[in-house]
């Protein structure tokens, strides 16, 4: 088993609810867990800057799917959410990203870990300091790169990390 980081983001339809399927499916799983999420957070769109906010979230998950494997199974929750893949940074109503696999380093086509723009990322980096403040990004920990970083906008909006099991018992 190894522990992944997943990175979850959305601003079109019902992104919590898309992001309440990605991990409920997931965690379904027999080779997969969700450990711990973050709470989740209202975001100025980053990149492209004409489109709604987005809602996102950080997940701590152990698997023993290999990354290739489960990066396609994102993919295939993503394309059941009704995710058609439109222009760089537009907006969609699921995104999903493999932050970490573990401390494996992967670099090709389709698939880049660590995530090469994460550092950059404040919507990133503050739901990962919240559940993970000690992981490092090319020797920094999360907690110290997140200072850096703008935060402005940003808004927290859940109390914790548990909002991915409501109204589903
Ligand atoms: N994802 C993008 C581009 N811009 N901005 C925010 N705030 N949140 C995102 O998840 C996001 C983004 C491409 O994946
Ligand atoms: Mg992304
Ligand atoms: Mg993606």
């Amino acid at each position: 088993m190894q522990d992944v980081y997943l990175g979850l983001g959305g601003n079109v339809g019902d992104p919590r609810r898309a992001m309440q399927m990605v991990l409920s499916t997931l965690d379904a799983r027999d080779d997969t867990e969700v450990r711990l999420v973050s709470s989740l957070y209202r975001t100025p769109p980053w990149g492209k800057l004409d489109q709604p906010d987005f809602l996102n979230a950080v997940a701590w998950v152990r698997t023993s799917l290999a990354p290739h494997p489960l990066l396609e199974q994102c993919l295939t929750i993503e394309r059941v959410l009704k995710r058609v893949r439109q222009e760089r940074w537009g907006p969609r109503p699921i995104d999903v990203d493999v932050l970490f696999y573990g401390d494996r380093v992967v670099d090709d086509a389709g698939l880049t870990i660590p995530h090469p723009r994460m550092a950059e990322r404040a919507f990133v980096l503050a739901p990962l300091a919240e559940i993970a403040p000690a992981l490092e990004i090319g020797g920094r920990s999360v907690r110290t790169l997140l200072e850096t970083l703008d935060q402005s906008g940003m808004e927290r909006i859940t109390r914790d990390g548990w909002w991915w099991r409501e109204g589903s018992a």
